[in-house]
C-alpha cells in the first residue's frame, strides 16, 4: 500500500518536526495548509524546544515573551549574517577622555561597563516580536570622588542577586575587591557616587592589582598581579579566601563549577603560561594538574603569556562541556584545549602533564597579541579575540577555523580591545575610548542603541554604514 505524505497522522509529523533544520520547517509549512497550520501551532516550538541556542543575555527578557516563530526567525537571520561577516558597528557611548583600561561585565538585564573609576549601566529592554531588544543607557555610578589611577577598577563580574541583576565584584589596582549592589537612581543620572561608608573593601593582596576576576556558582576566584590567586566561596562569606601564590605575573583567571572536579585555569608570564588547578573539597589544588601548552616542540619552552581565557557555551558546536577552554596568548594566538583529549605529555617527570592545543588560530595580518578572548556567537561556533592594537576584533568560525576574519571597532581607535562579551547576535567590546557593539541581529534601528552625541574631533565616526544605523569600519578576512 502506498501511503500519502498527508495522510500521515499528525503527531507522528511532530514527531519527524523534531529532527528537522528551521529551513526544513519552513519548506514543510510552504506544502499545504494543513502543514502550514500544523508547523505554525506546534511546529516552532517543538523546533525551540529541541534546539540548543546560543546564550544572549541582552535578548533574553524579550525571547521570555516572544512566540516560537519569532525566535527562530531571529536566530536564523542572526546565523546567517554571521555567515556573512554582516554587522551593525556602534558605539555605545561619546570618546571618554584620556586613555582607560575598561572591563565589561553582563547578566539578564544589564551590560556594565567598568572604566576609570565609573560604572557604567546599560539596561536591556524588552521589546515585541519584529523589534529587536534595545540597549539603553541607564546610569553611571563613581567609586570614588577623586580620578586617581590607584583607584581605577582593574576586573569587574556580575554575580546572581536574586534577579535584581545589579550586583558586581570589582577589582582596583590598590588591591582592593568588593561587592558593590549598584543603588536605583534616576534614569540618565551620571555619576552617582558610591557611599564608600557602606561598602564593604577587603585587600587581601597588600597593594598588589587585581587584575582579573571570574565567577562560576558560588566559587569566586580573583588574581593578582603579582600572581596570587584568592578563591573565595560565596556561600561562605564569612570565611577568609584560600590565597595560592602562583609564584609568576599573573593575567587572566578562569573558574569553572560544573564537572567533577571544578577547575580553575590561570593565565601568566612565565614557559607555563596557562596551568589548570583542580577544585578539590577542601579547596583550591595549589599545584596545577595539567599545563595546556602551546603546542611548540622548542625545549626548552620559550617564555610566552596568556591574558585571556574563557570556556564554551552549552550550545558550542563540539558539544556541551566545561573541558574546553580557549586562551588568548602574547604570541598572537588563539588556543583551544580540550581537557578531554589524552594525548598527554609528561614532559618533566612528576611535573604536571602538558597537554597540546586541539586548535591554534591566528589573524596572519597583525601578530598582535590577544587581551581577551570570547565564545559564542553565531550557531555558537564563534571564538572572538580583542587583539592589541587598532581597536580589531578577530574571529573565527570552529567548523572553518581557516576562514577567520577580523573587524576593527566603530572609531578605529588605536587602542587594544581590552574586553569582549560574546552573545549570539552582538559582539560587547571595549577600547580604550569607548565601549561599542557588533550587532549580528535583525531588525536594529536607531533606537535600539543609545543616542549618539559627538564632539567634532571624531573623524572616524564620520561615515555612516548602508543600513544607516551603524559605522562604515574595516573588515578584513584572514585568507589570502
Ligand atoms: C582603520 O585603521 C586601519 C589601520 O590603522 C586602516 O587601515 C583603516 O583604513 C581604518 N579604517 C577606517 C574605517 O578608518
Ligand atoms: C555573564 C554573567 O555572569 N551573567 C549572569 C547574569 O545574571 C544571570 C541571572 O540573572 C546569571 O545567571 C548569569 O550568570
Amino acid at each position: 500500500m502506498i501511503m500519502r505524505f498527508a495522510d500521515i497522522p499528525s503527531d507522528i509529523i511532530l514527531i519527524i518536526v523534531k529532527y528537522l533544520s528551521a529551513q526544513d520547517i519552513a519548506a514543510l509549512a510552504q506544502t499545504s495548509k494543513v502543514l502550514h497550520s500544523l508547523v505554525k501551532e506546534y511546529g516552532w516550538s517543538i523546533h525551540v524546544r529541541c534546539t540548543s541556542w546560543p546564550l544572549s543575555w541582552s535578548l533574553q527578557k524579550s525571547f521570555a515573551v516572544w512566540d516560537a516563530y519569532s525566535i527562530v526567525r531571529y536566530h536564523t537571520l542572526t546565523d546567517h549574517h554571521w555567515a556573512h561577516h554582516d554587522c551593525i558597528a556602534r558605539p555605545l557611548s561619546r570618546k571618554w577622555s584620556g586613555k582607560l583600561q575598561p572591563l565589561l561585565a553582563s547578566n539578564a538585564s544589564r551590560l556594565f561597563v567598568g572604566a576609570g573609576n565609573t560604572i557604567y549601566s546599560y539596561a536591556f529592554t524588552a521589546v515585541k516580536p519584529g523589534n529587536t531588544p534595545g540597549i539603553q543607557f541607564e546610569g553611571s555610578f563613581t567609586t570614588t570622588d577623586r580620578l586617581q589611577a590607584r583607584r581605577d577598577i582593574t576586573s569587574m563580574v556580575t554575580v546572581p542577586d536574586g534577579g535584581l541583576d545589579r550586583t558586581l565584584y570589582i577589582g582596583y589596582h590598590d588591591g582592593a575587591l568588593e561587592c558593590i549592589q549598584l543603588p536605583f537612581s534616576e534614569p540618565g543620572q551620571e555619576r552617582v557616587s558610591l557611599d564608600l561608608a557602606t561598602r564593604d573593601r577587603c585587600q587581601y593582596y597588600g597593594d598588589d592589582i587585581v587584575e582579573s576576576i571570574s565567577t562560576a556558582d558560588r566559587y569566586l576566584l580573583a588574581l593578582s598581579a603579582g600572581g596570587t590567586a584568592a578563591f573565595l566561596d560565596l556561600s561562605a562569606p564569612s570565611e577568609p579566601p584560600q590565597l595560592v601564590d602562583l609564584k609568576t605575573r599573573g593575567w587572566a583567571a578562569y573558574v569553572s563549577a560544573q564537572g567533577t572536579p571544578g577547575y580553575a585555569a590561570f593565565g601568566l608570564s612565565s614557559s607555563s603560561p596557562l596551568v589548570v588547578h583542580d577544585i578539590q573539597p577542601s579547596g583550591l589544588s595549589e599545584i596545577p594538574s595539567v599545563t595546556l601548552s602551546s603546542g611548540s616542540t622548542e625545549e626548552p619552552r620559550k617564555p610566552s603569556a596568556v591574558y585571556g581565557i574563557c570556556g564554551a557555551p552549552p550550545s558550542f558546536p563540539w558539544g556541551a562541556s566545561n573541558q574546553i577552554i580557549v586562551s588568548g596568548w602574547y604570541d598572537g594566538l588563539v588556543r583551544v584545549h580540550d581537557l578531554r583529549a589524552d594525548a598527554r605529555k609528561t614532559s618533566y617527570p612528576n611535573g604536571p602533564g602538558a597537554l597540546t592545543p586541539v586548535l591554534a588560530m591566528y589573524d596572519p595580518w597583525t601578530f598582535e597579541p590577544n587581551y581577551c578572548v570570547a565564545c559564542g556567537g553565531g550557531s555558537s561556533s564563534h571564538i572572538a579575540a580583542g587583539t592589541a592594537r587598532h581597536s580589531v576584533v578577530a574571529l573565527w568560525d570552529v567548523r572553518n577555523a581557516k576562514g577567520g576574519w577580523s573587524v576593527h571597532g566603530p572609531g578605529n581607535d588605536s587602542s587594544p580591545v581590552y574586553s569582549i562579551i560574546l552573545e549570539s547576535s552582538r559582539l560587547f567590546g571595549a577600547t580604550q575610548s569607548r565601549p561599542f557593539v557588533l550587532d549580528f541581529g535583525p531588525d536594529s534601528r536607531e533606537e535600539t542603541y543609545p543616542p549618539l552625541h559627538f564632539n567634532h574631533r571624531e573623524e572616524n565616526l564620520r561615515k555612516r554604514d548602508k543600513s544607516g544605523i551603524g559605522f562604515y569600519v574595516t573588515k578584513y578576512s584572514h585568507g589570502r
